[in-house]
């Protein structure tokens, strides 16, 4: 990787898809059986918060139960040895990028591991069901929701992405469908900064010919491949 120096790296559902963790927009995807409209916004909580908690503790089981792959694995290793600036930006809510030696991470759409008080604004490591409606350890409020970025909620730590974004010399996205925004605007931010621009995906994703390079196969050889 001569000449560069900052890296970001954007992931999405398809790079722990062989980690057998469901993609979304797959035929057999999460979306498939459970409408976004209902598990996704604040509104199908408002209407009907056992649902929207049953939906994670569902996805919380199996994201404890699933284990990082090759290509989690090999973002680890370049983590640990890349000495310039590297933000690995996932839009994912597992663990697997911390379980696979990743340090530098920052999770824009929350985690499923976490759980966040209504009431008093606290966070809280969360590995059992919610849907029992837990009282927060912080304030007793019974106020715990998922973690979790829904549509119409502000993405974390949108500063520090674009800041990261501006300085990037190359910005790498792997596993994701390019179809929610703000992640789907990143690759045109990062190219306008002057940043290479890399996708390694199973297929051709939407935003597909606004990068640089496109290199179409599993995450798990084209990752480790790229990172070698
Ligand atoms: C493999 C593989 C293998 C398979 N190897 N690849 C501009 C225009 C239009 C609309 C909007 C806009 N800006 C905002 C909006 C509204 C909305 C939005 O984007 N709507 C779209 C539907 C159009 N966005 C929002 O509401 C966001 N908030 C927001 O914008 O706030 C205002 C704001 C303004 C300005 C700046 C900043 C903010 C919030 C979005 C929250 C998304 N939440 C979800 C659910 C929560 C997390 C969870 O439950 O897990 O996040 S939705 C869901 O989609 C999830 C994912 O993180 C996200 C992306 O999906 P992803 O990861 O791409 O998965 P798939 O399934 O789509 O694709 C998988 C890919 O992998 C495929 O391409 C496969 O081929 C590939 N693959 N196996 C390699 N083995």
């Amino acid at each position: 990787m001569t000449g560069i120096r900052n890296i970001v790296i954007l992931t999405g559902a398809g790079i722990s898809a062989e980690s057998g963790l469901k993609t979304f927009r797959a035929e057999d995807g999460l979306w498939e059986n459970h409408p976004v409209e209902e598990v996704a916004t604040p509104e199908g909580f408002a209407r009907d918060p056992a649902l929207v908690q049953r939906f994670y503790d569902e996805r919380r089981a199996q994201i404890s139960a699933a284990q990082p792959n090759p290509a989690h694995e090999a973002l680890g290793r370049l983590d640990r040895e890349w000495s310039g600036d590297f933000l690995l930006v996932t839009q994912n809510i597992d663990d697997l990028h911390e379980r696979g030696g990743a340090r530098r991470v920052l999770h824009m759409h929350g985690e499923g591991l976490s759980a966040w008080c209504r009431a008093c604004d606290a966070r809280h490591r969360w590995e059992e069901p919610l849907s029992h409606g837990p009282a927060c350890p912080s304030c007793g409020e019974a106020a715990m929701r998922p973690d979790i970025v829904w549509f119409g909620e502000m993405p974390y730590q949108m500063d520090r992405i674009f800041d990261a974004l501006a300085r990037a010399d190359l910005f790498v996205s792997i596993g994701t469908s390019g179809a929610v925004y703000p992640a789907a605007g990143f690759v045109q931010q990062a190219a306008a900064n002057g940043a290479r621009t890399l996708e390694l995906n199973l297929e051709e994703s939407l935003g597909s010919r606004n990068f640089d390079e496109t290199r179409l196969g599993a995450a798990s050889e084209l990752v480790p491949a790229w990172v070698a």
